[in-house]
């Protein structure tokens, strides 16, 4: 049911979709009763870097998507036994996100309104039959730009731009999600505030592009130190750290460690090389609220700047 088509413009197509996909490997699932017709459309996906999986009902279909979470696209017929393409889609629909998998829909000839229903049913996208190469080829490319676009804006929404740390928005969306699952285990989940000492001396001395430095290479240490855990900068010279698992006595001693570390590592700018502090304020989680828990925690920040700075209070 696929249209042949002029050389040229489906050698377009095939560079287009090159471009987009650079080296990474996408997995396509393709669902579809008839042989013939999985066999042409897994031809067609696998001239480029498209990994093409098949099924042939949507049971098998929804067998695979469990197994496979790296299947990132789905193109599926609508008349098959058992169950047809719209359900296949309502039924996956109910726990995969528009941002998980992109749907494409193919109906035949499209006289009951099937391409509609597919969309209100959850699909992306839906070709009717027949179709060229091409116009397949570029509903694929435009499906998976669209994705890809869509993965960038969140992850940009959840980066902080300097540091390339998670970002407060993140951790606070993560911090009450981890918080929730420890809401009837009290004492094994440690918040902590940390804060850089004197940041501000270092603008005023080394300039605000070595501030800036210095925040980056604080911050890839954080990465480093604890990355098992949840942390985020949480603006200017401030960082948020989630230590689930721990109770507070382990989380003092690893983030003693961690300030040690720090107060002996050298950052070296062009021209100097400082060393920098920070201050800590630790609050154990005992099923308050995420705002109380920080109020608990950032209280304890300013104690241990009150008394002396570089030091842990809890
Ligand atoms: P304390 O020990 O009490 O925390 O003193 P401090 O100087 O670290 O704290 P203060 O809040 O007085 O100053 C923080 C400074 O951090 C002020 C601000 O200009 C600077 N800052 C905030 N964000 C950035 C940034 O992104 N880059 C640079 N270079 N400086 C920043
Ligand atoms: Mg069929
Ligand atoms: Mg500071
Ligand atoms: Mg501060």
């Amino acid at each position: 049911y696929i249209v042949k088509e002029s050389r040229f413009s489906y050698e377009y197509v095939l560079k287009l979709l090159r471009r987009l996909l650079k080296n990474k490997e996408i997995d396509v699932l393709v669902v579809d009763d008839s042989v013939t017709s999985r066999t042409y459309l897994k031809q067609l996906l696998n001239n480029q870097q498209l990994r093409v999986h098949e099924a042939s009902d949507g049971t098998e279909a929804i067998a695979l998507l469990q197994q496979d979470p790296n299947i990132q696209l789905l193109i599926t017929d609508y008349h098959m036994p058992n169950m047809n393409g719209i359900e296949l889609v309502k039924n996956i629909r109910q726990n995969t996100t528009f941002d998980d998998l992109v749907i494409i829909g193919i109906s035949s000839h499209d006289t009951n309104g099937l391409s509609a229903q597919f969309i209100k049913n959850g699909a992306n996208d839906f070709l009717t039959k027949p179709f060229s190469n091409e116009e397949f080829q570029c509903r694929v490319i435009h499906n998976l730009e669209a994705l890809e676009n869509i993965r960038k804006i969140k992850q940009a929404a959840h980066t902080d731009y300097l540091t390339n740390l998670p970002n407060r928005r993140y951790f606070q969306s993560k911090a009450n999600e981890i918080l929730d699952q420890h809401k009837s285990k009290p004492g094994i989940c440690t918040l902590a505030i940390i804060d850089i000492d004197h940041f501000k001396r270092i603008n005023d001395q080394y300039g605000h592009d070595a501030g800036d430095q210095v925040l980056i290479e604080f911050s890839d240490l954080i990465a480093q130190g604890f990355q098992r855990f949840t942390f985020a900068r949480a603006g200017g010279e401030e960082f948020y750290l989630l230590l689930p698992g721990l109770k507070t006595a382990q989380a003092i001693k690893l983030i003693e460690n961690f300030r040690e570390m720090i107060e002996d590592h050298l950052i070296l700018l062009e021209q100097d090389s400082l060393t920098i502090t920070f201050s800590a304020g630790l609050a154990g989680f005992n099923g308050e609220s995420l705002p109380e828990l920080m109020r608990v925690a950032d209280a304890r920040l300013y104690s241990a700047k009150n008394s002396g700075r570089n030091q842990l209070c809890w």
